[in-house]
């Protein structure tokens, strides 16, 4: 680990995308600020054919994603947060959610930016939510990166 954090993307171009936020319900407070992110990603690179779609918890994340996959958008961004219990609950839904919404993209071709944090507990989820207080800004790092490399891959497409 270099510690050197997110690197800086390129994202000309993305303003005619279409593009899908999934974010689940659980845990209120840091959703807030990561769907806030993603917004805040959305109006800086001019982005205005979107969606927000919320899904109960992070486990219905994939299926959302799947589905709008085969509605046309360009690029699809899924917000989550998990924190750790005292049960596997835990380790079953970060499963589930990570290899679901990776499935979907490989699948599908296309990205899915992976806005899921997994914690051990709420402070972690509070420092990476974006909020004014918090060190990272999860919910705009992996819209960022979901529109970078639809700008990417339609490149390629031609
Ligand atoms: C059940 C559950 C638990 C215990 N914890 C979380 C969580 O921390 N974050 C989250 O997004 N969802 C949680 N869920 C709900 C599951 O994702 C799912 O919605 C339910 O199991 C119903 O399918």
């Amino acid at each position: 680990m270099s510690g050197e954090g997110a690197p800086k993307l390129d994202v000309q171009g993305a303003k005619d995308l279409k593009v899908a936020v999934v974010a689940a319900q659980w845990h209120t407070v840091v959703m807030d600020g990561l769907i806030a992110g993603a917004e805040r990603a959305l109006d800086e690179y001019g982005v205005t054919d979107r969606t927000l779609l919320r899904v109960p918890g992070s486990f219905e994340l994939p299926v959302a994603a799947k589905v709008l996959a085969a509605c046309e958008y360009d690029a699809i961004v899924a917000l989550g947060v998990v924190i750790r219990g005292g049960t596997p609950h835990f380790d079953f839904v970060c499963e589930a959610a990570t290899m679901g919404l990776t499935q979907v993209s490989v699948d599908s071709g296309i990205p899915v930016g992976f806005g899921l944090l997994t914690c051990d507990n709420e402070q972690q989820a509070l420092d990476r939510a974006g909020l004014p207080d918090s060190k990272e800004d999860k919910g705009h790092e992996a819209t960022t990166a979901a529109l970078s490399t639809a700008v990417l891959l339609r490149g390629l497409a031609g």
